[in-house]
């Protein structure tokens, strides 16, 4: 019977110089596996006689315990060599200064609804909110303004595909129905400020399909012109930062105020500068709620006034900020976003208007 000398010292060779784990599971299988070399010569033992058959099969199963012994060394001295080389590859420099995170801005547009909601909310206003698509009720009827004004055409206005019972929803044309709602809902008196998005159907460099407006309202007895004037005007200084800015009311016309007043604030028309310069620039527009809007809310105007208005967000805020064009607003560029954005922590640009 041949030795098993020679061929214990072919395995351990095998499995001592075996360079990787992969390597060390290749020489196990040729030796151990199904068909391995070791597994081929114990099948052999049932061809031999009982006692060469014993002393084979011991000497065969104390190889068979060896090369196990082997593999399991080898084993380890690769896998610490694995978890030596991984430590060596990926150590990291602790004293690295950190990378900052990149810290996110808030968008120009929403800046501008807080610093307007802050300052409406100093003088007493709650903030009110009403979905985007509505009935032809909350966005005109109730406002006054009539089946055949201009403002309801198509060309104007997004209508929604036709109901059953024949109405077409539309997407609002401004927030006013939000206000229709609250005084539906609310007994006076009434102070809020809406700000929120609005649609219309035009699209051009200075005109976006969809945009932001923010409206106000205010429900009281006894209210005139005046409180409408000092509102606006308190409103507007504190919000530009100009403690003298000059402001003007001019006479106008909105079907849902009686009268009407657009609002002028004082600028250079050549140099962009707010404040002086003699040049006048609309900026919102205004008026006493009309009564026949008040009793379509049902509010009783005799017992009841209201004075109201509306900016156009954007608007005021490439004012404020001097951001030359409408379109990035709604683009998402985010070289823009980083250049007109405004740190969450930054201390607020608003002034009281002293
Ligand atoms: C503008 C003009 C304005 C109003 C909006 C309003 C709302 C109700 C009743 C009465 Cl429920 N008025 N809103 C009043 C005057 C002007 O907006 O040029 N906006 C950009």
């Amino acid at each position: 019977m041949e030795s098993l000398d020679h061929l214990r010292d072919e395995i351990l060779r095998l499995v001592r110089q075996a360079a990787s784990l992969e390597a060390l599971e290749h020489a196990r299988v040729a030796v151990l596996g199904r068909k391995g070399r070791l597994t081929e010569l114990m099948k052999g033992l049932g061809a031999l006689d009982p006692t060469a058959r014993r002393e084979r099969g011991q000497a065969l199963n104390q190889l068979k315990g060896e090369v196990e012994e082997a593999i399991g060394h080898a084993t380890r001295r690769l896998e610490d060599a694995a978890l030596r080389a991984q430590l060596a590859e990926q150590r990291i420099d602790v004293s690295l200064p950190v990378r900052a995170e990149s810290d996110g801005r808030v968008h120009a547009l929403s800046q501008t609804i807080d610093e307007i909601v802050a300052i409406f909310g100093e003088m007493g206003f709650s903030v009110a909110e009403g979905p985007d698509v509505e009935d032809d009720f909350h966005n005109f009827a109730a406002l006054n303004i009539p089946p055949e004004h201009p403002a309801r055409q198509e060309q104007d206005t997004f209508y929604l595909p036709e109901q059953k019972d024949g109405s077409r929803k539309v997407l609002r044309t401004h927030t006013s129905p939000v206000q229709v709602r609250t005084m539906m809902s609310v007994k006076p008196p009434i102070r809020i400020i809406v700000p929120g998005r609005t649609f219309r159907s035009d699209h051009d460099a200075t005109h976006s399909p969809m945009f932001h407006q923010c409206e106000g309202l205010v429900i009281d007895r006894d209210l005139h012109l005046g409180h409408l004037k000092g509102t606006l005007i308190d409103f507007l200084r504190t919000f530009f930062g100009i403690a003298d800015l000059p402001v003007r009311f001019r006479s106008s016309y909105f079907p849902f105020t009686e009268p009407s007043m657009e609002v002028d604030i004082g600028w250079n028309r050549r140099t962009g500068e707010l404040g002086k310069g003699g040049d006048w620039l609309e900026i919102l527009g205004s008026g006493m709620v009309h009564p026949r809007v008040l009793a379509n809310c049902g509010i009783d105007p005799r017992e009841w006034q209201g004075f109201a208005w509306g900016m156009g967000v954007e608007r005021i805020a490439m004012l404020k900020h001097g951001i030359p064009d409408l379109r990035p607003f709604f683009e998402s560029d985010i070289r823009w976003l980083r250049h007109y954005g405004f740190s969450p922590l930054a201390p607020t640009m608003l002034h009281e208007g002293e």
